[in-house]
């Protein structure tokens, strides 16, 4: 290695090719395990691709493994994918002596790797994704900056022409912000990650009396093989939300402030909360922003206080008529007083399906409301209800060109067969499911090929605040078909089949399924 004084030119026989690319390699499983921890619920995409290998080990390697390294087995794992990718990073610093662009083949290559492994993670959803891009886009950013750094000629001979020689101070620099801020970001991860576990592991204690697991009532299922359950459980129930990074609030730290037109402003904690009585309800919760025949609704069986009982504490004064629900994140909406206090299940919820609350669906309290879209009822991580008055505040989506006053709309869906399916001639099953919260279903009709509206078997309901399954055999002849549904509902409604999307106040239109019968053979 040639002498280089402090501020001397890198050396031109053995510039850190290798280093470099550890360092970019580094930097990206940083980052992109940063992103997993403020952004979604998943490991990070190197902890998935470690699970991935652990699923898809021989047996009898696994048991080896196990003897040799006992309950360290996962950390051995851990470190051996560990070595292999800081091989593949060293060799993807090789690769950018000999053509800038090669490294970025492996960059793709270990990216696409990360993304099969998150993807296939049990409950995995699109926002998984981003620290895979993230951590892709920060190898080839930072990559490709060393190799920049690297490529530029040495400083030979003096006055040679071209740009000014390289400054072994430069590269060491730049090496060493991304060295901290690696650091850095893996520390905030850390960090994140520990009080999202803390949260988790409270939830999970939590015994709330009060909050029971119940099947679903007797012939509320129609049993149709390939339809949803009547009661979504929990792990498939639908998440939206606006919320960055998703809120932990341990329970003994929650309070919930009561305060704007009241007699009194009341500040409850946790247990204030679940040492009362608790109401249980199955109510289903649908989503504004849905389509038709979407699947942004699910139905869940709810535990908590009515929001009634608290606000009666603080005692409603004169002229009010909404509440302003206010989000540990910021998020608010407003909900009005009437459809708090006119005696529906409109709850503030510690429990679903049997369960303290899940972290995504607003652990430890939020509201739900029977009858009214999410958007403008069913806080998550709720913290403050403010009496107040439609004239005077601006929610969230209602600043968005979102309905104010949003009952949720009479609709149906089609779920079995799905658009595209081929299915047997002749007698063909059709189920789905149809909901009017707070005036209830009274009939399903469906047209096959727009022929005559056929009534369909209905699922009991135990409320009118629940969805119900519907079911009907038609008979179908071989080729293409389409079949659509409508719901009537109690009130006498019958569902409107003009095609409107969900802004501001939620979509309409008949859902419509195509299919093909194929004949006996
Ligand atoms: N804090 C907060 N609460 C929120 C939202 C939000 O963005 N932030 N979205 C609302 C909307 S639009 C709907 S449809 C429901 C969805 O609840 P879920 O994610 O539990 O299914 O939550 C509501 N509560
Ligand atoms: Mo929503």
């Amino acid at each position: 290695m040639p002498e280089v004084g402090h501020n001397g030119p890198v050396s031109t026989s053995r510039e850190p090719w290798v280093p470099a690319g550890i360092l970019a390699g580094l930097a990206g499983l940083a980052t992109s395990y940063a992103t997993a921890m403020l952004l979604t619920f998943g490991e990070s995409p190197f902890v998935a691709v470690a699970d991935l290998i652990a699923r898809y080990v021989p047996e009898d390697i696994a048991e080896r493994a196990v003897k040799l390294f006992g309950h360290g087995d996962r950390m051995a794992l851990l470190v051996l994918v560990g070595l292999l990718a800081l091989w593949c990073f060293g060799y993807a610093g090789a690769l950018a002596k000999r053509r800038w662009w090669l490294p970025g083949l492996m960059w793709l290559t270990l990216a696409a790797v990360g993304l099969v492994a998150v993807l296939l993670q049990e409950g995995a959803g699109w926002y998984e994704l981003l620290p895979v891009a993230v951590g892709l886009l920060t190898w080839l950013g930072v990559h490709g900056l060393l190799t920049w750094l690297l490529r530029r000629p040495p400083a030979g001979e003096p006055g040679a022409p071209g740009p000014p020689p390289l400054q072994r101070r430069t590269v060491l620099g730049a090496a060493g912000v991304v060295a901290a801020a690696s650091v850095g970001l893996t520390t905030v991860g850390r960090i994140v990650g520990r009080s999202r576990r803390h949260v988790e592991i409270s939830r999970r204690l939590l015994r709330l009396e009060g909050v029971t697991r119940a099947n679903p009532p007797k012939g509320t299922s129609l049993g149709v093989p390939g339809a949803p359950p009547w009661q979504t459980p929990n792990e498939d129930f639908f998440v939206v939300d606006t919320a960055i990074a998703v809120p932990t609030i341990e329970p003994h730290e929650w309070r919930l402030r009561v305060h704007g037109m009241v007699e009194r402003e009341l500040t409850l904690t946790y247990s204030d909360l679940v040492e009362r009585e608790l109401t249980e309800s199955w109510i289903t919760l649908p989503c504004v922003t849905n389509e038709v025949g979407g699947d942004l609704v699910g139905n869940a069986r709810w535990s908590g206080v009515p929001v009634a009982d608290v606000l009666a504490e603080a005692g409603v004064r004169p002229g009010a008529d909404c509440v302003r629900q206010v989000s540990h994140d910021g998020w608010d909406c407003a909900t009005p007083l009437s459809a708090l206090t006119d005696g529906r299940d409109a709850l503030l919820a510690v429990g679903m399906n049997g369960r303290p609350l899940p972290i995504e669906h607003g652990f430890p309290v939020r509201t739900i409301v029977p009858g009214l879209y999410g958007h403008v009822s069913a806080t998550k991580w709720l913290v403050e209800l403010e009496v107040t008055r439609f004239d005077e505040v601006e929610t969230y989506w209602t600043s968005r060109d979102w309905s104010e006053r949003a009952p949720a709309r009479l609709t149906s869906r089609i779920d079995v067969p799905a658009t595209g399916d081929a299915v047997l001639a002749g007698d063909v099953t059709v189920a789905g499911v149809a909901w009017h919260p707070q005036t209830g279903i009274a009939a399903v009709e469906v047209s096959l090929d727009g022929g005559a509206w056929t009534r369909t078997e209905l699922g009991r309901a135990p409320s009118v605040d629940t969805w119900v399954q519907w079911m009907v055999v038609v008979q179908a002849e071989p080729g293409p078909h389409e079949i659509r549904v409508r719901a009537l509902d109690r009130a006498g409604e019958v569902q409107s089949g003009v095609l409107r999307s969900p802004r501001p106040d939620g979509a309409t239109g008949w859902h419509t399924v195509e299919f093909e019968a194929i004949a006996h053979t």
